[in-house]
């Protein structure tokens, strides 16, 4: 098993700079190092892919399988050595096979193409590497070709772009994951992440090329949540103002955590009838807003808060818990409940039984956990009451008069977009300060678990128009973007800027850097992030972050509120 490792993807990274041994987030070096072989091979299979696009060779499903695959490396999503491997030899197969069709071709544009993969591969020692790689035992898992990983690239400026742009594939492939899932695609989306992929391995790549790279994700990363938000709109409705009830039935429940409709649809019709109550966990308390799904009367509420609480509220819930994506939090050996987790989709964990994939046009069969849930102890009550939220775009538009009389009227001075992730650390706690001692003119845009630090406070409204407005979940600041697009409409500015928004976004994992990248694109300037920088992220690299769109950082809550509204 491997003892070293780097990997500085997420906010948590070890010391600011990076984890070496293990991540702060139960990532083992052997499973990190995995996910960078992962990451590895994608490279190479995507070199096969844009390729064979271009000759009508490209699929669907090969697709669909790099997304995923992508997704299984986000932050908290799949700590499951085994389900890594697997994913690794699907990519080598695909190449191959991909390698064969192209060879086959008996138009002559075979030749044509063999030899467009190999001028690409003179270009590139990690493309030439990654396209021969084949592990022949289960010790080659362990070594790292020397082209592998992230610290390959040795100019630092280089490498943080480089690692920039992928963490912005790894959340957009996350969120076209889940609009596959729902029969919504977007070919364009997938051309680009493969393009990219390609594009960040060749030696020596030119800086000017990466920055546009950089902003080029972010265009495909408002392509990929737009085409979330369509897929989860045309579905399910539009999310409509809700309360949502924090209390706890009597019946025995499931806890469904994580990002994807398509499964909250399934295990909503799979309960429905069987005395089983479903509660929602962290980033699926925004399934509740939809109408679609309010029509079920087992569909009970949300039980706790965002997902580094699971320890405690795991235990207290009592019944099996269900982790349709990340974020996963490996159990204590002690734990009461790693006996009644499971996972699905992208999501993995040793040892956490496994939901398969449904088959074309069938549905996953959530009975092994139904039939658990029979068998458990309703939840035990952790708190009371409501929350509001289902502000997404279209409901904002609906109440769009009376936002823009209250901004005229003075009574909303400003708006803060606060979406992004929430984290264990505790210089989290700034952003719950930050809510508490923003002026009673002030209204929060939320999306994303980062509501968590403040969706339970009790902040009030102005003239209606609750003070905290939350959107749904990270893919939704889609609609916090749109909402302002709206406002700048409505007020007859030329650019969205000189509205009265500020954006404070907090980021933990690469969801919230595909979110970064999409605001960028649209035009958003001067994003405050935190609770730190990203350690991926060179002095250079931030230096023109700074300057071409004002990013920053924070400081504390006092001085930050007076920089904001001053
Ligand atoms: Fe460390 Fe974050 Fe990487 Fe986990 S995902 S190993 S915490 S940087
Ligand atoms: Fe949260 Fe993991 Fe990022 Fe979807 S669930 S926002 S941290």
């Amino acid at each position: 098993m491997s003892t070293n490792m780097f990997c500085f993807q997420c906010q948590e990274a070890a010391k600011g700079s990076g984890c070496t041994v293990k991540g702060v987030c139960g990532k083992t070096a052997d499973e990190s190092n995995l996910q960078d072989l992962l990451v590895f091979a994608l490279k190479g299979v995507s070199l096969f892919s844009t390729t064979a696009r271009e000759a009508g060779i490209a699929r669907d499903n090969i697709d669909k399988f790099i997304t995923k695959a992508l997704f299984a490396t986000v932050t908290n999503t799949n700590f499951d050595r085994n389900a890594i491997i697997d994913f690794i030899n699907k990519t080598i197969e695909i190449r191959e096979e991909l390698r064969e069709e192209i060879k086959n071709q008996k138009s002559g544009s075979g030749k044509y193409l063999s030899e467009e993969i190999e001028n690409t591969i003179s270009r590139s020692k990690i493309l030439h590497d990654s396209t021969k790689w084949q592990p022949k035992s289960a010790d080659e898992y362990e070594k790292m070709p020397d082209s592998a990983g992230v610290l390959v690239t040795q100019n630092e400026d280089l490498r943080s772009l480089q690692e920039l742009i992928t963490y912005g594939i790894k959340g957009m492939a996350a969120y076209t994951e889940h609009a596959m899932n729902l029969g919504h695609n977007d070919r364009d989306i997938h051309e680009f992440m493969q393009k990219a992929l390609v594009k960040i391995s060749l030696d020596n790549p030119d800086t000017d090329e990466l920055v546009n790279l950089v902003l080029d994700t972010g265009k495909h990363g408002v392509k990929a949540m737009e085409l979330l938000d369509k897929a989860n709109t045309s579905a399910y409705g539009n999310p409509e103002m809700t309360k949502v009830n924090i209390g706890t039935g009597s019946n025995p429940g499931i806890l469904i955590s994580g990002h994807d409709l398509k499964d909250m649809e399934e295990l909503l019709k799979q309960t429905e009838g069987t005395g089983v109550d479903v509660y929602t966990h962290s980033e699926m308390l925004p399934a509740h807003y939809y109408p679609e799904f309010k029509k079920y009367k087992h569909f009970v509420g949300n039980y706790g808060s965002s997902w580094w609480k699971q320890k405690e509220e795991f235990e207290t819930f009592n019944g099996p818990i269900l982790f349709t994506t990340n974020c996963i939090v490996p159990p204590a050996k002690e734990a009461g409940y790693k006996d009644r987790v499971y996972t699905t989709g992208a999501a993995g964990f040793d040892g956490f039984p496994h939901i398969a994939e449904r088959e074309e046009g069938g549905e996953k069969d959530f009975t092994p956990i139904v039939d658990h849930a029979k068998k458990c102890k309703p939840p035990v009550e952790i708190e009371k009451g409501e929350i509001t939220g289902g502000f997404a775009h279209a409901q904002v538009t609906a109440l769009a008069d009376k936002v823009v009389d209250a901004v005229k009227s003075g009574a909303i001075r400003k708006f803060f977009v606060m979406a992004g992730c929430d984290g264990r650390m505790k210089n989290r706690e700034y952003y719950t300060e930050f809510a508490k001692n923003l002026p009673e003119d002030t209204v929060i845009l939320t999306a994303g678990c980062a509501k968590y630090r403040y969706n339970k406070l009790q902040l009030g409204d102005i003239g209606g128009i609750p003070r905290v407005l939350d959107a749904g979940q990270c893919n939704d600041s889609y609609s916090l973007a749109v909402i302002a697009m709206k406002l700048k409409e409505a007020f007859n500015l030329e650019d969205a800027n000189e509205l009265p928004i500020a954006f404070s976004v907090a980021w933990y994992e690469q969801k919230a850097v595909i979110v970064l990248l999409a605001l960028l694109y649209l035009g958003f300037k001067n994003i405050h992030l935190g609770p730190t920088l990203p350690a991926f992220l060179s002095p250079n690299v931030t230096n023109v972050l700074v300057e071409k769109f004002g990013i920053g950082g924070i400081s504390d809550v006092e001085s930050d509120i007076k920089m904001f509204l001053g």
